[in-house]
């Protein structure tokens, strides 16, 4: 399958803290001075209209974030890496390879996802001079910015999709009324990957088109090519139903219910949808016999008599489309502005926090709730540091810390704060 495919992503790590002492003509021994290191760069997933495929990620094996710069001394910050944003086509649908959770689903122009969050930088040593130890040789290294095996897969978000038998000419429809140029042939199953395209009308109003492999008698239950696509026509607004009306090679009373009835087997709101009924081939020699019966048999079907091949008719089918498509837009979204950019950030469920040893009695929480609570505890004021302790106890830190072994006067590192274990 063409639109599925499988990238890695590794957002940027964190760079490392700074270890540095402050030497000035009054400050001979002036204490620590390192600065803390850049954070690494997001990776970030953004739909682009322009984009139909996800070919050109096709060949990219993995998208990488920069990494942050290690901090400086004088207390300068490293630089944060850059963020990358990957454009994809509306109706990317973005996985987690490992085990197929959905990190995000694309419907909406311009919308952007979070995938992959860079490392936060390093403490430089500057904020760990305590009471017990005013020349800390220790500085925290970056955190490792996220990465994971992706799985992309498209699902097309065609405004309206051309379905029918092989050979009603769908394909010759989207090659006339967009600038897509499909594969045109008389036999039947030439196209065998849906084609996408732009209508644009004259009066400035356009919709996406798609045009599908054809569908034949059991394709709603898997038979032929066309079963693989018909979830593609699940998203589609509205159907453009192409019979072909020259009877050469087929009967169009009969295709007509045999095309509405695999819809219907294969997801029944697939029969709700709005659909256009098209007579094609109105320059053949027969057409009209055949077009006067299917009218008798249907009497109160609006029918749209064309030729692809000569282009007649072809544009009260577009206008037809795009009123109905308006209609299904306006139903669906109600108040929302097509330019709004959407972000949002897939959260894993993992534990709140996670204890982790740096080595020379430091330990660290790496949590970003408990991280949030820290920022708006001041520490100056002994309530709500008691608060903020008894917040930690409760949420099983203390004893995490315990059984990950550390003691009595130990470091603790929470966020960009610095406490002594203190056992009581
Ligand atoms: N006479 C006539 N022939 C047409 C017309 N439209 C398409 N055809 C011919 O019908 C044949 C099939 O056309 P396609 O557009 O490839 O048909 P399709 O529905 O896309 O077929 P699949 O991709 O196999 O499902 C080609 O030989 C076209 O030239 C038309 O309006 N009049
Ligand atoms: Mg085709």
């Amino acid at each position: 399958m063409i639109d599925l495919i499988r990238v890695k992503v590794k957002a940027g790590d964190g760079g490392k803290g700074c270890v540095a002492w402050r030497h000035e003509k009054y400050y001979p021994n002036g204490g620590p001075f390192g600065g803390d290191g850049g954070k690494g760069g997001d990776i970030w997933f953004q739909v682009d209209t322009n984009e139909t495929t996800l070919t050109k990620l096709r060949f990219t094996r993995s998208i990488k974030a920069g990494n942050g710069a290690p901090g400086m001394t004088k207390k300068m910050h490293g630089k944060s890496g850059e963020d990358v944003i990957v454009k994809v086509p509306l109706g990317t649908m973005i996985r987690n390879a490992a085990n197929g959770d959905l990190l995000a689903d694309l419907t909406r122009p311009n919308e952007k996802v979070l995938i992959a969050k860079g490392g936060r930088g390093g403490l430089g040593n500057m904020h760990f001079a305590t009471a017990r130890n005013d020349t800390p040789e220790y500085a925290q290294p970056g955190e490792i910015g996220e990465g994971f095996d992706l799985q992309l897969e498209l699902r097309l978000l065609a405004d309206a999709g051309l379905i029918g038998f092989p050979s009603v000419g769908k394909s010759t429809f989207l090659s006339v009324v967009t600038a897509a140029k499909p594969e045109i042939a008389s036999y039947p199953f030439t196209t065998i990957e849906p084609n996408i395209g732009v209508v644009s009308l004259p009066d400035d109003r356009g919709f996406v088109l798609a045009d599908m492999p054809g569908l034949i008698e059991g394709a709603g239950e898997g038979k032929g090519l066309g079963h693989e696509f018909l979830r593609h026509i699940r998203r589609c607004r509205v159907l453009i139903h192409i019979i072909d009306m020259s009877g050469e090679e087929r009967n169009p009373i009969e295709d007509y219910e045999i095309i509405n009835k695999e819809l219907a087997t294969y997801d029944l709101s697939l029969e709700e949808k709005p659909q256009i009924v098209v007579a094609n081939k109105m320059d053949d020699e027969y057409s009209n016999l055949y077009l006067e019966e299917f009218k008798a048999a249907y009497p109160d079907l609006k029918v749209y008599e064309i030729s692809a091949l000569t282009k007649k008719g072809i544009d009260a089918v577009l206008y037809a489309a795009m009123d109905m498509i308006e209609e299904a837009r306006a139903a669906e979204e109600p108040e929302e502005t097509k330019e709004e950019v959407v972000v949002y950030r897939y959260q894993p469920k993992r534990p709140d926090f996670e204890v982790r040893s740096e080595g020379m009695n430091r330990w660290r929480v790496v949590s970003a709730k408990i991280d949030r609570l820290a920022e708006q505890v001041d520490f100056d004021k002994p309530e709500e540091e008691y608060r903020f302790a008894a917040t930690l106890t409760h949420m099983g830190i203390d004893a995490a810390l315990r059984e990950a072994g550390v003691k009595n006067g130990d470091q603790v590192i929470i966020g960009s704060y610095i406490m002594d274990f203190v056992d009581e």
